[in-house]
């Protein structure tokens, strides 16, 4: 697939969350919105809409950026209580929807969003669902002084980390990424891995995973629930 044919099924995802969600909007609805390239896509898809809903909680500064350009209010997670959907993006997401997230180091605003949301919708094109997670690294946030623990505890389990140089996350922390390592318990492992002194949390989202998932493919989108 070219990358081109790879952003075609971005926007025509981005376009059929919208058309998922616009029923469910109302003068007071706050929706949750992720990050990545194809919520970019959704962004945008979203800008004809911006007066029939209150605003939107961002899981990253650059979604609020962008929220805030096409003139859709940005809300304090705080302020909004729970959100009744959340659409974002997934680096890997398998048949029972557990994902990794967290390319763009995003991964805990994004859980903490997720959390919030009566409905996860993942938007993605076909290249990220897979059968077993693991192909795409998988990024823990550290707090920056236990980078070098959280990453020997790694080693440990069996795991290569790797620490993403230059990267900061928007909470001021640091990321690794656990490379080449199919994982067989989602849940098991996120759990694990947060349990380690020093994680901000990791990028599996097992235990609150997505609720439908808008698959693009050459075929179409397809509503996958
Ligand atoms: C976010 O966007 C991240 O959790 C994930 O890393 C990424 C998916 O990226 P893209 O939409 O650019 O492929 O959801």
């Amino acid at each position: 697939m070219t990358s081109q044919d790879q952003s075609e099924l971005k926007k025509a995802v981005a376009q059929a969350a919208v058309r998922e969600i616009r029923p469910k909007l109302a003068r007071d609805t706050v929706l949750g919105v992720g990050s990545g390239s194809t919520v970019n896509l959704f962004i945008e898809a979203l800008a004809p809409l911006r007066d029939e809903f209150a605003g939107a909680v961002a899981s990253s500064t650059e979604t609020e950026r962008r929220l805030k350009a096409i003139g859709i209010e940005v809300l304090d997670l705080n302020q909004t209580g729970t959100l009744s959907v959340y659409v974002d993006g997934a680096d890997e997401i398998d048949g029972d929807f557990a994902m990794i997230k967290g390319g763009g180091a995003a991964l805990t605003r994004e859980k903490i969003v997720a959390a919030c949301a009566s409905q996860f919708i993942c938007i993605a094109d076909g290249s990220k669902y897979v059968r077993q997670l693991g192909g795409f690294p998988l990024p823990i946030e550290v707090i920056p002084m236990a980078r070098s623990y959280v990453a020997r505890q790694m080693v440990a389990l069996g795991f290569s980390p790797v620490y993403r140089q230059g990267v900061v996350t928007d909470n001021g922390n640091q990321i690794i990424d656990l490379y080449d390592q199919l994982i067989d318990n989602a849940g098991d492992l996120e759990t694990r891995i947060n349990q380690i002194a020093g994680v901000v949390t990791n990028g599996l989202f097992a235990h609150r995973g997505a609720d439908l998932l808008l698959l693009g493919t050459s075929d179409g989108v397809q509503r996958l629930t």
